[in-house]
């Protein structure tokens, strides 16, 4: 799970298998909406305070915010 405060991902960056989910939960006081960063192959909805985002993961990629561009994130996706 990556939680999402104070305008930051945590962790920055997280490991996981080919076909895992991750879990984005917004702990903040206001929304944000991630999106894949090159190309916007996935993106979330808007997610306000509490709510949260499930994806299942196919590849590594850089995400940000939408709404603040400066928050950035990656997910590391390793087979074997
Ligand atoms: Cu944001």
């Amino acid at each position: 799970m990556v939680v999402i405060e104070k305008f930051k991902f945590v962790p920055a960056t997280l490991s996981l298998r080919p076909g895992d989910r991750v879990r984005w939960e917004n702990r903040d006081i206001v929304p944000h909406q991630i999106a894949e960063s090159s190309l916007r192959k996935w993106k979330s909805p808007d997610m306000k305070p509490g709510e949260s985002f499930l994806l299942e993961v196919k590849e590594t990629a850089s995400y940000l915010c939408v709404l603040h561009p400066t928050m950035e994130g990656r997910i590391e996706v390793t087979s074997g």
